[in-house]
């Protein structure tokens, strides 16, 4: 596969993991899933992390791939390169996937003593992306090995950081996050 094909499918194939952190930040807000228990005299999560966005987050990624997986062959024949569907079970590994990599990445960042809403260059861009790719191994195997061959998981490493930054940039700009990253 060419450069190009390994990036279209490097994007296509995430994008039921990029999509969950949008919607919990649109539909967040309820009851925190750490209750307001703390460790060591830190929250355990904090009140960035609820329920509400993490239900929502998971469902708007795996409808979305849902609705990808009836477009792919309408979308591989625009792009030239055959792009893969979404069994359900992938769609639901990389939604669910991404909102377990940012709940670990907050558990992280609490136990470092950093507070809601502090950066933490690297884990924010990356955690959602650990926890998709995860997530999708043991939920859906052998679509997983079919669809994330090496060079795919090397530009998904290169590209997600710099989507991330520019996505949670907007989103701060648009007022929606409270800080852009
Ligand atoms: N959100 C949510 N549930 C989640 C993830 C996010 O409700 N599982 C919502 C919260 O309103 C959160 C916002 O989306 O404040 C932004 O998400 P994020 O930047 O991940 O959370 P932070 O508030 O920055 O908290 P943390 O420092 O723990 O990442
Ligand atoms: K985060
Ligand atoms: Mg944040």
């Amino acid at each position: 596969m060419d450069i190009l094909g390994v990036v279209a499918t490097a994007l296509w194939a995430m994008l039921p993991a990029y999509v969950p952190n949008n919607a919990a930040v649109l539909a967040g807000g309820g009851r925190p899933i750490d209750g307001g228990r703390t460790m060591g005299g830190r929250r355990l999560l904090g009140d960035g992390k609820t329920w509400r966005g993490t239900l929502a987050g998971t469902l708007a990624g795996t409808a979305l791939a849902l609705a990808l997986s009836a477009v792919t062959p309408a979308v591989s024949a625009a792009v030239g390169h055959s792009l893969p569907r979404f069994p359900v079970l992938a769609g639901l590994g990389l939604a669910f996937g991404a909102m377990l990599g940012d709940i670990g990445a907050s558990f992280v960042k609490r136990r470092s003593g950093r507070e809601r809403g502090a950066a933490f260059p690297g884990l924010d861009q990356l955690d959602f992306v650990v926890g998709a790719l995860l997530c999708a191994f043991v939920l859906a195997p052998s679509w997983f090995g079919r669809t994330f061959t090496l060079p795919v998981v090397v530009a998904i490493l290169l590209v997600t950081p710099l989507l991330h930054v520019v996505t949670n940039g907007i989103a701060y700009l648009l007022g929606l996050k409270n800080e852009p990253w």
